[in-house]
């Protein structure tokens, strides 16, 4: 058989694909609606967050839980390939966390958040805090029902990363750029990153943290109060009209 034959010979019973990951993305999409129903119906906020591997994401979330954790009744779903290093890392300051193991999945999809939210009572749970696998590429695809997409990009990743990994930065609505306390060290311009992000969503907000020195993570912090009173105040607000 030559080459040209091979390359373009047809086999028996071949037929047109379709795009299965498109599919994928839809079924994705129709449990990721459930999820949004089922938040609204709890008046529970729901956050994704999202980074690369290693930006800072658990240690935030410990930060987070030690200070509003006794003003918000807050939970927390963490996913990673294996291990349940981060749950323990989150419950030893007290948070109420729950890892989802993808098994050598890169990213959350819906319905693994649907299966871990069925792991723990939401009742009077007013946040829900979902710490995506580290890695800007995949999770960016997949809608887990979140009403917010926050997305940390560490001093030490370089500032060149929006433009490299861009649906991450259009599909979400806060942008932390974290580590800030090695800012002095390292060749990065947060001015570069910010123009760059907006350049790709210009409605993308952004806090500078650091979780070593404490910059931005009280604003941090107010963010998410004032997230969780918005949504609760729109639930009250609809509930008043019927
Ligand atoms: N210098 C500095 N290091 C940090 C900061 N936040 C996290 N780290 C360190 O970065 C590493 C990865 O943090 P981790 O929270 O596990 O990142 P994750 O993989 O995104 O959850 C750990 O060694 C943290 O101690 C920060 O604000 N500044
Ligand atoms: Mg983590």
């Amino acid at each position: 058989m030559d080459k040209a034959q091979k390359s373009t010979k047809t086999a028996r019973g071949t037929v047109t694909c379709d795009n299965t990951t498109m599919h994928l993305l839809k079924a994705n999409d129709f449990v990721a609606e459930s999820i949004r129903k089922k938040m609204a119906e709890k008046n529970i906020l729901l956050i994704n967050i999202t980074s690369s591997a290693g930006s800072g994401k658990t240690t935030l979330l410990q930060e987070t839980a030690r200070r509003i954790g006794d003003k918000v009744n807050m939970k927390i779903l963490v996913g990673d390939l294996e291990t349940e290093r981060d749950a323990d890392r989150l419950r030893d300051v007290g948070a109420d966390a729950l890892q989802i193991v993808t098994g050598g999945i890169c990213h959350l999809e819906a319905q693994m958040v649907w299966q871990g939210m069925e792991g723990f009572s939401l009742d009077g749970v007013e946040l829900l805090i979902i710490e995506n696998v580290g890695n800007l590429v995949c999770p960016a695809s997949f809608d887990l029902g979140e009403d917010y997409r926050v997305t940390l990009i560490a001093t030490t990743e370089g500032d060149d990363k929006p433009k490299k990994y861009p649906r991450m930065f259009l599909t979400s609505e806060l942008l932390l750029v974290s580590k800030i306390d090695l800012l002095p060290y390292l060749p990065f311009s947060v001015d570069n990153v910010v123009a760059d992000a907006r350049d790709i969503n210009p409605n993308l907000e952004v806090l500078e943290i650091s979780s070593i020195n404490d910059q931005g993570i009280d604003e941090w912090c107010n963010w998410l109060l004032n997230k969780v009173a918005e949504k609760q105040e729109a639930a009250k607000a609809v509930a008043n009209a019927e």
